[in-house]
């Protein structure tokens, strides 16, 4: 399905992550893969995971770090010319902000959780755009606390927000060029960001109970939805927020 292709994948921790999930759809549906870390942190991490790929980058961005941003997307423009999809799937908030009442957020907190978490995705879509000669795919990753409260989501609940809303004034945007915009809603995973969450297995089998599947989201179920979506699979779709969430979203009390 992505045969000939080239996707950008920024988000990779580890082999739970997201963004990894992502990448083996991608990669076993034929594409050919560049990833990004943030932080030498994550460096290891990341080549190990792609040591045996063939053709593919890894390099380093930190999308706080402008000239960072750029030497990724010149690695990328150097290595294959172009680009077909980008995969988004980081995020950020400082700890004490996604516990205790929203109201004590702080300046600090609100804006690198914006900055990190939202932002980050319209700089990624400006620096793609050029490489996106043939039309392109980008998705984003959001959480169900950008449309309803979650305890505790506090701050990330309002970036998802923000996220969700970028994502439709950038498809608005980048339409026309024929590049298509989406985000995935998935429901909560056992991954390292999660790790912070307070009673995380408590939290999860509470979203179990509740999902009309009666279980948790897998990763790879996130993963081949990003498929679909950076697929010609669904061509006519952009500016959409996808719910991967064993439909916990439509259900009332
Ligand atoms: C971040 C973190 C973004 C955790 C995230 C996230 N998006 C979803 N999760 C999982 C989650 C977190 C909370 C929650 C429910 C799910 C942590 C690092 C910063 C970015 O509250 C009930 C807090």
């Amino acid at each position: 399905m992505l045969k000939d292709k080239i996707g950008l994948i920024l988000g990779v921790a580890n082999k739970r992550s997201i963004a990894w999930a992502c990448a083996e759809s991608c990669l076993e549906a034929g594409a050919k893969l560049a990833f990004t870390y943030q932080g030498e942190r994550l460096q290891r991490n990341v080549e190990k995971l792609t040591g045996d790929l063939e053709d593919a980058l890894v390099v380093p961005c930190d999308v706080t770090n402008q000239e960072e941003v750029d030497a990724a997307f010149a690695a990328i423009k150097a290595k294959y010319g172009r680009l077909d999809f980008v995969i988004h799937s980081i995020a950020f908030a400082p700890r004490e902000a996604l516990e205790g009442e929203f109201l004590e957020t702080s300046r600090e907190a609100f804006l690198t959780a914006l900055d990190i978490s939202a932002y980050s995705l319209t700089q990624i879509a400006r620096a793609a755009k050029p490489l996106m000669t043939d039309g392109g795919s980008i998705v984003t990753m959001s959480y169900y606390g950008a449309e309803k409260v979650v305890q505790n989501y506090n701050v990330m609940g309002v970036a998802k927000s923000a996220l969700e809303s970028s994502t439709r004034y950038l498809a608005n945007d980048l339409g026309k060029h024929n590049i298509r915009v989406n985000a995935i809603s998935a429901g909560p995973l056992n991954t390292l960001s999660a790790r912070g969450v307070k009673n995380l297995i408590g939290f999860l089998r509470q979203v179990e109970e509740k999902a009309p599947l009666k279980r948790n989201v897998e990763a790879a179920e996130v993963g081949s939805t990003a498929l679909f979506l950076v697929s010609d699979m669904s061509s006519a779709i952009t500016g959409e927020t996808i719910f991967v969430d064993c439909g916990y979203n439509i259900m009332g009390v």
